[in-house]
């Protein structure tokens, strides 16, 4: 065989052997058949005298290219392994999966979500809208008159624009009764924000829920008889509710609601201030200004109003003493609920 040719067998074999994807210690057993000092190259490169002398120096090229291709391959092949076993090793497959903590829900959401739920099957349909609101929509709208306190700028956050940070969510259902026509019986859940000195009792921002039925023929007694169901639902069969006359811009007549302390059954404790009595939002007769203002005919509509702060119903049920825990987000005090 001519020894030119054994340059291409010893190629074909070396690339058979590599193809078997031998192991790290193959390598070099592979390594040394090969290239070793007494490997099939050296010996090869001994016989370099059996050839004519004006081929011998192509002869030892391809002996040469043919070493340093050898040395490539496996060099490369070790990198491969030792890739492997160091991305092998990084990896414990012994040790415990890493404990996801569970969120809770916050109070606040848990309180609407209640609320919601319990409207929903009372036939309240869910109105939402923007937090920043014109003066008109929440204001002039709701027959708040020019001088009115609320508009103070101690009472009120206002921007450019003759715009203001809503101070209730009524305006929404004002939105509402521009786009649609009676019946509308909804519910507005959402954050409302006052200017206010900040404190156990008071924050810049807080949520209500604030609900209203316009139809034909509703009357106050009808917003008795919603009110009362809502509080037993949420606050249980046996809560009696109590009526205490108020005034609002937006209802005539108006009224505060108190629902009996659920805590002490009435009997009089530190939550209730030993009145025996929860005062939990205030209610009325959609007042014939407001259907003013949005179009609708009061000879013919009439309407009743609720509204309640729910920081407030929230504190009471869970017993949180200080309504800045409900903002600052501290998971220690969130962990609870
Ligand atoms: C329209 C007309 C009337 C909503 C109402 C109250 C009474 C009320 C307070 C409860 C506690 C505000 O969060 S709070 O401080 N709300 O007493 N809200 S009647 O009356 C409306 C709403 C929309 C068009």
């Amino acid at each position: 065989m001519s020894l030119f040719k054994k340059v291409d067998d010893l190629r074909s074999e070396f690339m058979q052997a590599l193809a078997s994807n031998p192991a790290l210690s193959d390598l070099e057993q592979i390594r040394q058949n090969f290239l070793g000092r007494k490997g099939v190259i050296n010996d090869l490169f001994k016989k370099i005298q059996e050839i004519e002398a004006d081929r011998r120096g192509e002869f030892g090229g391809l002996i040469n290219q043919l070493k340093l291709d050898i040395h490539d391959h496996i060099e490369a092949r070790i990198n491969e392994h030792r890739g492997e076993e160091k991305a092998l090793s990084s990896v414990d497959v012994t040790l415990p999966g890493i404990q996801v903590e569970r969120g809770t829900i916050h109070p606040i959401e848990s309180t609407l979500r209640d609320f919601k739920q319990i409207f929903h099957r009372l036939g309240f349909s869910v109105a939402e809208g923007p937090e920043i609101e014109t003066q008109w929509h929440n204001f002039d709208a709701l027959n708040f008159p020019p001088e009115h306190p609320a508009r103070d700028m101690q009472d009120t956050f206002f921007l450019k624009n003759d715009s203001v940070l809503r101070t209730h969510t009524s305006p929404v259902q004002i939105r509402l009764m521009l786009e649609e026509k009676p019946p509308i019986r909804s519910i507005m859940p959402g954050r409302v924000y006052r200017n206010e000195a900040i404190d156990a009792g008071h924050y810049c921002l807080f949520h209500q829920v604030e609900g209203l039925y316009v139809d034909e023929h509703v009357t106050m007694g009808e917003l008795k008889a919603t009110l009362e169901l809502f509080c037993r639902e949420y606050f249980g069969e046996s809560v009696k509710l109590r009526f205490r006359p108020s005034f609002f811009p937006f209802t005539e007549p108006s009224s505060e609601m108190d629902v009996s302390c659920f805590l002490c059954g009435g009997q009089g404790c530190r939550v209730c201030k030993q009145t025996g009595w929860l005062e939990i939002g205030g209610c009325g007769m959609v007042d014939p200004n407001v259907f003013k203002s949005v179009n609708i005919d009061s000879e013919i509509y009439t309407g009743y109003a609720f509204g309640m702060g729910i920081e407030r119903i929230a504190m009471m049920k869970y017993g949180i003493t200080d309504i800045r825990l409900l903002f600052e987000n501290d998971v220690r005090f969130l962990k609870q609920f």
